[in-house]
């Protein structure tokens, strides 16, 4: 039987843009593992009720319950050790380090890029909870936050530094092959790739030729993505 796992899905169904969902179904792909994923809105918090929180991703394989993102792939990683996600306990631990950088660094940098973008691509029924959940976090309109963002890209581009000197010298995070740690940082990047189209990353970025080789990987699951 295969896994299946709960993913953010936007007004169409097929529209899937969280960035911890994608870091899954990446990992899933590495591995080969089946997926069948249900579509969820921030609103269905009664769907996955089961699982004890109310954030996707949520994974159910044979009666476990997995969620958060990196407790997914560490179950992953255990119930199917090759092809490893992290290639042994210090890739890990690296691994850990790049999760805590995208949740912090790079989504906090991504978010007020394309936080209004971000609400067209939301089903209707979620689109009231989004915009004020949201506007508390950020106490400003989601208009105000994305005002300038063509003169505040530079800076999140900047930001990125630390992956594009890495991506300079090697094919991938992973060294020779991608890894989870490919995962957590193509991951994060789909979710503005599917719901916006403001130009993120310069066309000659080392991160963007990589990028494109990501969404290339197991059978183009990234290029095949539906975006706005
Ligand atoms: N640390 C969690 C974060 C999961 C998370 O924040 N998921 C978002 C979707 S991208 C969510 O379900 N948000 C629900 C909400 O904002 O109400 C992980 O890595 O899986």
């Amino acid at each position: 039987m295969s896994i299946t796992m709960y993913d953010l899905a936007g007004a169409d169904p097929d529209l899937r843009f969280s960035p911890y969902c994608w870091r899954i179904r990446f990992a899933l792909a590495h591995k080969g593992m089946p997926v069948e994923t249900i579509p969820w809105r921030f609103t269905e918090g009664d769907k996955i009720a089961f699982s004890g929180q109310g954030k996707v991703p949520v994974i159910q394989d044979a009666g476990t319950t997995v969620f958060d993102s990196w407790a997914i792939a560490e179950y992953l990683e255990e119930q199917a050790p090759m092809p490893s996600l992290f290639g042994g306990s210090v890739g890990r631990a690296h691994a850990a380090f790049i999760n805590a950088w995208a949740d912090s660094v790079m989504l906090g940098g991504i978010a007020p890029l394309i936080i209004r973008d971000l609400l067209d691509a939301v089903d209707p029924k979620d689109q009231a909870y989004f915009r004020s959940s949201r506007e508390a976090r950020f106490g400003r309109t989601l208009e105000q936050v994305q005002e300038d963002r063509a003169d505040r890209v530079v800076a999140f581009r900047a930001s990125l530094l630390p992956v594009r000197l890495v991506l300079r010298r090697q094919a991938w995070l992973g060294g020779a092959g991608p890894s989870y740690a490919d995962h957590i940082v193509a991951g994060t990047l789909m979710w503005p790739h599917c719901v916006s189209r403001f130009q993120l990353l310069e066309d000659n970025d080392p991160i963007a030729a990589w990028f494109g080789r990501m969404l290339a990987l197991y059978g183009g699951l990234g290029t095949s993505a539906k975006r706005v």
